[in-house]
């Protein structure tokens, strides 16, 4: 304790020696003094921090004296995070992806080891991944550059339950553990899953956004958005999302040639419609149009398994013969509670309440956006239920039955939403996603410029009330209040315009809110998150 006394002194003479080396201090903004000052040493040559490493009798720590250099703590942050730059590539639309934001201490690639997890680290797209499958799956294929992820996946595989057929867990760790592509790529636990401070497995891909560091907030002030809204925006041609079911998903069965198709096929194309009615009717596409005319609906078609932030939706302006003027000359019998609807493959059976044929502007659809309805969408015809689901569209229409018996007929249930296992709530119900980039997107050379995103909104059967925008993560919020005359047909379109004030990595959260048949307000369970980046 002497040999340090005497040593203050020299040290306290010293100090304006230091004062020109204050810049080597380690930390010294880090611990907040003032520039140019330098840190009290304890030290007869003034240095800071050990730079020869305790005597070897003492408390040991082995290569001590090489520690000080490499423990400088903002040059290892800035090598490690030029080291571990976020990767970018280019997705099936043409768009450049940054799935990871920069951050200063490379903190998301290292430490997160953000870009080995989530199903996009290792599959190009789940398009591809459900392909490459050796039994054959369906695909169901986005026509928005929005990305298939795992939420989707969840509408079909939902549940956790014993006895079900199709429970999530159970087929992704089947096919994943153990796999050679799998163990290849240094596949874990962690590759699908963040394992929170509870213990509990989350998929990672539902909570990144919450463990990222290097994204930028902008409370609602600050990002000033300006949003607008509509209910009329038709999907343009091509932007369809395209479900390859058909006859057990086999992918030759799929009607994908819309271009080549037979033109005199609604001359020969016969409907049956019987069962309990009075006057069954064996028509073609053509006398069925001559018959009972057309008319033209605008209508969103939402496909049941959906997920948050999916992009299985789209509107279109089709053109048919009228369900309600059908019924009006088959006359169904009274007490009729069901039709079975079945394609020409018999392959999609399904089974609806009359109330649904009951709807008023239901048709059976011809025509689509002004043109002949294209294989893809079930030339030459389909059912079409405004309001309700892509999935309640049978295409390649062939039969309708009705009957007075309660009991489900044909292969498939009535369709309805299913519940997330984790929330126990409908999915996706209200619903959102940007469908104008993909999640991740990198835009360059757009630091400080206005960009505009489009997206929709919809609640199924339940009007959407208003959406909430927030860059913050959820702090602040931007919202848009629908108006009285809300149409339930249709979904809403809307458009945001933000200015990100510098380069960088931000975070959209939308908050979607439906009202319920009873007057109640329904908030969306999960926010649709969207990462993008500018620079
Ligand atoms: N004949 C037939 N119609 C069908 C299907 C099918 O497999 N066969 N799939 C249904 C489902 S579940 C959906 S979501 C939509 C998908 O339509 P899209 O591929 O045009 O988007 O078609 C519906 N109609
Ligand atoms: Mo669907």
């Amino acid at each position: 304790m002497g040999k340090a006394k005497t040593k203050l002194a020299i040290v306290l003479v010293l100090v304006c020696v230091m004062g020109a080396l204050a810049a080597c201090a380690p930390s010294s903004s880090e611990s907040g003094g003032d520039a140019g000052e330098p840190a009290a040493s304890p030290y007869a040559d003034g240095k800071v921090g050990n730079k020869t490493g305790f005597d070897p009798e003492g408390p040991y720590i082995e290569n001590i004296d090489q520690y000080p250099e490499a423990m400088d703590a903002a040059d290892r942050n800035a090598r490690n995070a030029e080291a571990n730059k976020p990767s970018t590539y280019t997705d099936q639309f043409g768009f450049t992806v940054q799935p990871v934001p920069a951050d200063p201490k490379g903190f998301n690639m290292t430490y997160l080891n953000a870009e080995n997890r989530g199903c996009l680290s290792c599959h190009t797209t789940i398009e591809d991944a459900l392909m490459s499958m050796d039994t054959w799956h369906t695909v169901g294929a986005m026509g928005y550059p929005t990305q298939l992820t795992v939420a989707n996946c969840i509408g079909c595989h939902y549940s956790k339950v014993h006895g079900d057929q199709r429970p999530m867990s159970s087929n992704m760790h089947g096919i994943h553990n153990g796999k050679e592509g799998f163990i290849e790529m240094g596949g874990t636990c962690d590759s699908c899953h963040f394992v929170d401070g509870n213990g509990d497995f989350q998929m990672w891909d539902y909570v990144k956004y919450d463990q990222y560091r290097g994204i930028t907030d902008l409370t609602a002030e600050e990002a000033s958005l300006s949003v607008s809204y509509d209910q009329e925006t038709i999907t343009p041609d091509g932007q369809i999302f395209f479900e390859g079911m058909r006859q057990g998903s086999d992918p030759a069965s799929w009607m994908t040639d819309d271009e080549n198709y037979d033109e005199a096929l609604a001359d020969s194309w016969v409907v049956t419609i019987d069962g309990e009615v009075e006057n069954p009717i064996e028509m073609t596409v053509t006398e069925l149009v001559e018959k009972f005319g057309t008319e033209t609906v605008v209508a969103k078609q939402n496909c049941l398994a959906n997920g948050v932030a999916g992009g299985w939706i789209y509107q279109a302006e089709f053109t048919g013969v009228p369900i309600s003027a059908i019924l009006d000359y088959v006359k169904p019998a009274e007490g009729v509670q069901q039709a079975l609807t079945v394609s020409a493959d018999g392959a999609y059976q399904l089974n609806l309440p009359i109330k649904y044929y009951e709807i008023e502007n239901a048709l059976l659809v011809t025509e689509m956006n002004g043109k002949t309805l294209p294989p893809s969408q079930g030339y030459p015809i389909a059912t079409c239920f405004p309001g309700t689901s892509s999935g309640y569209m049978v295409k390649q229409l062939e039969h309708i039955t009705f009957s007075s018996d309660p009991t489900p007929m044909g292969k498939m249930p009535i369709g309805q939403l299913v519940k997330d296992p984790q929330t126990g709530t409908a999915i996706g119900l209200p619903n959102s996603a940007v469908l104008s980039h993909p999640d991740g997107v990198l835009l360059e050379g757009q630091a400080g410029k206005e960009l505009t995103f489009e997206g929709y909104a919809d609640g199924w059967d339940e009007p959407i009330s208003k959406i909430e925008f927030s860059l913050d993560h959820g702090k602040t919020w931007t919202e848009v209040e629908m108006t009285e005359d809300y149409d339930l047909d249709k979904w809403v379109y809307w458009r945001i315009n933000i200015t990100p004030p510098e380069a960088g990595s931000y975070l959209l959260n939308i908050r979607t809110t439906s009202t319920m048949a009873d007057g109640t307000e329904r908030v969306c369970d999960r926010n649709t998150q969207f990462l993008f980046t500018v620079n």
